[in-house]
Order: structure tokens, then C-alpha cells, then sequence
């Protein structure tokens, strides 16, 4: 048997190649290879990277969807149904609207694949597919198999979980409706082993919040100091507060954090549900402190919450330069199904459509739902702007000159550089480009 798998693009605008300044490994692909039982065929398509060809000879077709690749990846699933091949899907789009996924596949994954994945492909060869498997929402990592990305050019850097979910319960986050809540720990002699056999010694962890557990990542720490690897993940900002903690990450090897600070105004975290994130006297020492042991910070901020009064966008950037931070990321608020959120702006009669990620000519950066304080246009120009201000070259220098005095190190001075370009260069690269579009529909080429 040929099982084909599927990473999709998000969409493509006319001309350009890939959008993204990440080529990052897909993880999700390479967990599932290794859960895929020896003795069946397996190939690989990165539509973010590559043609996908939908004539290849094969059995089945198994796709990863997100809420943002959804719409493409239902073209592509369409293009293999037309022809007779079963395709199956899973992911976080596909367990927060299982019964939408299903009408353009021919069988799902809900939750993780862990237990259900090799069940499923045993059905499929003894003609018995189920139209659905409910997987467990937590199931432990197994060592995943990266020969799947034979041939293709990523970027030097591992993927790697250290654990699933997160305690938290933020309104807009599509990590608590998957895992419920729930955090779930990895064995650390796995993670050690899996490092080991890891051909990048600049590690990702991919984990939501890797400070959930404070013991468990104490126990990562101290495993990691003799493997000399450089890593980064996502933490809190209360991480700063521990100051023993702090230290062993760094002794560690970690470089840069990336911090979800959200927004500056209050009201907006409480409403949220992320009030316990900080309290807003201490949030510049905490900053201070993690910069002061060497770590960057990669601070993610949203805009368009209900409280964001007109003067937020600039105060927000005049935060983001006066830390200096490594990078910063200046979203808008957007509604994932499945989310407490998306149900708030439902019941208020908020939203402009009611499945944004598949509405005709929706573009990246477009505000699906109506903000208290702007219109969506202003909305989308104002997050915009924040971004190509914090890019700005000066900016970019500025802030480089204070990263090489908080770590010396040339390879994270060389990623800070090479990096923030090239962030910069995508603001408006990606604002606008279509979602769904791929290379099959002239969207490149
Ligand atoms: C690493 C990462 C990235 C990397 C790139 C990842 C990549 N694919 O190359 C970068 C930083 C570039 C990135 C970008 C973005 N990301 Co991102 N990312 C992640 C992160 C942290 C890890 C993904 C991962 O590797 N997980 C490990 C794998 C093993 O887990 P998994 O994918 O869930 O797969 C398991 C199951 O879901 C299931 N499964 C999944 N797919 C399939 C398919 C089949 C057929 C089957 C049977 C089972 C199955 O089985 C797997 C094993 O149990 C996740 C959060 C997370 N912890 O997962 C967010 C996450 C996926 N990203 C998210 C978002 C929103 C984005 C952006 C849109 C952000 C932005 N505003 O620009 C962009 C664009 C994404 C895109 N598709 O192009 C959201 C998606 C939410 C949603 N409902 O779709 C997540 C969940 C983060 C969050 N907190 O909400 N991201
Ligand atoms: S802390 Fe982060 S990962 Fe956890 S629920 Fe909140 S936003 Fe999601």
C-alpha cells in the first residue's frame, strides 16, 4: 500500500514562491510517519515548498489541517477524491469542526493519532474505514521518523515536543479546546534520546507553554546542560520570577523565549482570561530580569481585543523597541472555531462571516469579526503598521546593537540579523495573500 501525506500551504499570491519566513521541518508529518506501521509506502508532499503532484500512484492521501490551511486543503483533497482515492484528515482544525472536515474527506482523526492512527490504516487495507476516530487529547510523543523530509531544504533547526497542552484556559486559544485543559509531560530520557539522534544541535521546542510544570522542566534543564545545544520554546513571563529555574534554562542552552504578553491593557487580559499572565507594575523588571542572564525575548502581541483604546498600537510598538526585544509579532485577534472566543463573538452577533477560513477571497490580515473600538479595515492598517515599524531598518539595527550586548554568541547575532530582515520583508508579503490559493490555481509560477 502507498500512503501519501500532506503538509498545506495557507495559500500563495501571484509570483511568489513561499510565504513564510520559516521553512520549518512539519513536525506533525514526521510524528505520523513514525506511528505508521513498517511494510506501507509512504510519501510526501510540502505544498508550501513544492508542486504537489495529484497524479502520483497512491492509496491513500492523509492531510493536516489547520483553521488557515483548511480551505486549501480541501481543493487538494477534492483533486484526489476526483480520481478515486480515499482521504483521510486530523489536526486542529479537523478536531474543532469535525463534521465540516468530513464532508470533504473520506475519514477523520480526532485528537491526537497516537491510538487510533495504525487502527485506521489497518481498516482502510481490510475495506472497513471509519468515518471517524476519536484519539486520545494527550497522547505521549513517540520519537518521531524525519527521514519523511528526505530532500527537502528546511531550515538547521529541530522540532521537538516536550509535552502537549497547557493548564491555562485563555479565551482565544485553540491549544486549551484541543487539550482541555489538560498538560500533559513527556519522559525526559525520550526527549534526551531524541536530541541525541538529532542531526541540529538549534532545537525548538514546540511545546505551548513549557513552563506548565515547573519539576518536569527542571529535569529538561539538567539533562540538557551536557548536550550543549542552543534551544528556544514558549514560556510565561512569571518564568522571570524564578530565578533558579531561569538559570538552569540558560545553563541549558536556551537563547530566546517567546513570550505571549498579549496586550498591555488590563481590562483586555482579564477578559481574556489571562489576568494571572502578570501583574502590569512588575511586567518591565520581569523583562529585565530574563535579558539580564542573556535570554532574547520574541514577544507576541494581539490587537483588536475589546479594551484597545486608540493610543494602544503605538504604545504597544514603544514597548516592544524599548525592551528591544529579539522579535515581536503584532497579530489581530482572530476567532478559531471551537474556541470560547469564536462562541463570545457568535452570541454578541460579531461575526462578519461565519466560517471566515472559508469565505471566497479571504485574505491574510482581513478582520472576520467586528472590533469594539475600529472598524476591521483600520483594524488590519493599524497591526500592519505596527509591524513595518518595529521592521524598520533603524529599528532593526537598534535593537540588534542591544542583542549582541545581551549575548555575544555570532550564531544568535547571525539568526538576529538574517532573521528580522526577512521578517521585515514578509510584513507586506503576506498581508493579502489569499488564503486557499495554490500553485495548481496560478497563485505561483
Ligand atoms: C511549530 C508551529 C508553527 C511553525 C511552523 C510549523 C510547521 N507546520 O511547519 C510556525 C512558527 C512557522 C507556525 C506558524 C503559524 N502557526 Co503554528 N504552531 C506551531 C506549533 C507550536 C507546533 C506544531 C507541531 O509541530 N505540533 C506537534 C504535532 C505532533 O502535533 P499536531 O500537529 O497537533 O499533530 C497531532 C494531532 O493533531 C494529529 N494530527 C495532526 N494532523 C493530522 C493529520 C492526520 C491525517 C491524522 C490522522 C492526524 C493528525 O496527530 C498528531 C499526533 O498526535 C502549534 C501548536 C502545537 N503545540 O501543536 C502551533 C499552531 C499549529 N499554529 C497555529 C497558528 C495559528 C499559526 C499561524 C497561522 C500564526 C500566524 N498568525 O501567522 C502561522 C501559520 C501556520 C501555517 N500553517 O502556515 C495554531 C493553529 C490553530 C488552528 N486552529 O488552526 C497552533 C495550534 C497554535 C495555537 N496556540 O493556536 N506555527
Ligand atoms: S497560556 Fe498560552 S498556550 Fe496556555 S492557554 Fe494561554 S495562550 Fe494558550
Amino acid at each position: 500500500m502507498k500512503l501519501l501525506f500532506i503538509q498545506p500551504a495557507i495559500g500563495r499570491k501571484d509570483g511568489e514562491e513561499y510565504i513564510g519566513t520559516w521553512k520549518m521541518e512539519p513536525l506533525t508529518i514526521a510524528t505520523l510517519k513514525a506511528l505508521t506501521p513498517v511494510g506501507i509506502d509512504t510519501l510526501f508532499f510540502d505544498d508550501r515548498i513544492e508542486d504537489i503532484d495529484y497524479d502520483a500512484d497512491v492509496d491513500l492521501v492523509a492531510i493536516t489541517v489547520e483553521t488557515y490551511t483548511a480551505s486549501r486543503a480541501y481543493k487538494i483533497a477534492n483533486r484526489f477524491r476526483e480520481r478515486g482515492i480515499t482521504v483521510v484528515m486530523g489536526g486542529y482544525h479537523v478536531t474543532s469542526v469535525p463534521d465540516e472536515t468530513l464532508e470533504y474527506s473520506d475519514s477523520i482523526i480526532v485528537g491526537n493519532a497516537e491510538n487510533v492512527w495504525a487502527q485506521m490504516l489497518d481498516d482502510f487495507q481490510n475495506t472497513r474505514l471509519q468515518i471517524r476516530y476519536d484519539g486520545e487529547r494527550g497522547g505521549i510523543p513517540k520519537m518521531p521518523d524525519r527521514s519523511i523530509y528526505a530532500n527537502k531544504k528546511y531550515l538547521p533547526i529541530t522540532l521537538m515536543e516536550t509535552g502537549r497542552g497547557c493548564p491555562h484556559t485563555c479565551e482565544f486559544c485553540a491549544i486549551t479546546a484541543y487539550y482541555c485543559g489538560k498538560y500533559i509531560p513527556r519522559p525526559v530520557s525520550d526527549i534526551v534520546e531524541e536530541i541525541k539522534q538529532s542531526k541540529n544541535k538549534i532545537v525548538f521546542f514546540v511545546d505551548d507553554n513549557i513552563t506548565a510544570r515547573r519539576e518536569h522542566l527542571m529535569e529538561i534543564c539538567k539533562a540538557l546542560t551536557p548536550l550543549k545545544i542552543k534551544w528556544t520554546s514558549q514560556v510565561s513571563l512569571l518564568i522571570a520570577k524564578d530565578d533558579e529555574l531561569l538559570k538552569a534554562m540558560k545553563d541549558s542552552g536556551c537563547q530566546v523565549v517567546l513570550i505571549g504578553f498579549e496586550s498591555l491593557d488590563k481590562d483586555n487580559l482579564d477578559q481574556m482570561n489571562k489576568g494571572w499572565n502578570y501583574k502590569l507594575g512588575e511586567r518591565d523588571e520581569l523583562v529585565q530580569k530574563i535579558h539580564k542572564l542573556g535570554i532574547g525575548i520574541y514577544a507576541t502581541f494581539v490587537f483588536g481585543f475589546d479594551y484597545d483604546v486608540a493610543g494602544i498600537f503605538d504604545d504597544t510598538v514603544r514597548f516592544a523597541m524599548k525592551h528591544k526585544f529579539f522579535f515581536a509579532a503584532f497579530n489581530h485577534l482572530l476567532p478559531y472555531p471551537g474556541t470560547p472566543l469564536y462562541e463570545r463573538l457568535q452570541k454578541e452577533k460579531r461575526l462578519l462571516y461565519d466560517k471566515w477560513w472559508l469565505k471566497n477571497d479571504y485574505k491574510y490580515g482581513d478582520i472576520p469579526y467586528q472590533p469594539k473600538q475600529t472598524s476591521p479595515e483600520e483594524l488590519k492598517d493599524l497591526c500592519a503598521d505596527a509591524r513595518r515599524s518595529f521592521f524598520k531598518p533603524l529599528n532593526i539595527l537598534r535593537r540588534g546593537i542591544a542583542a549582541v550586548f545581551r549575548n555575544p554568541n555570532p550564531v544568535i547575532t547571525a539568526i538576529f540579523f538574517s532573521q528580522n530582515k526577512a521578517l521585515g520583508n514578509e510584513v507586506d508579503r503576506k498581508l493579502n495573500l489569499p488564503v486557499g490559493v495554490g500553485l495548481d490555481e496560478g497563485g505561483a509560477k
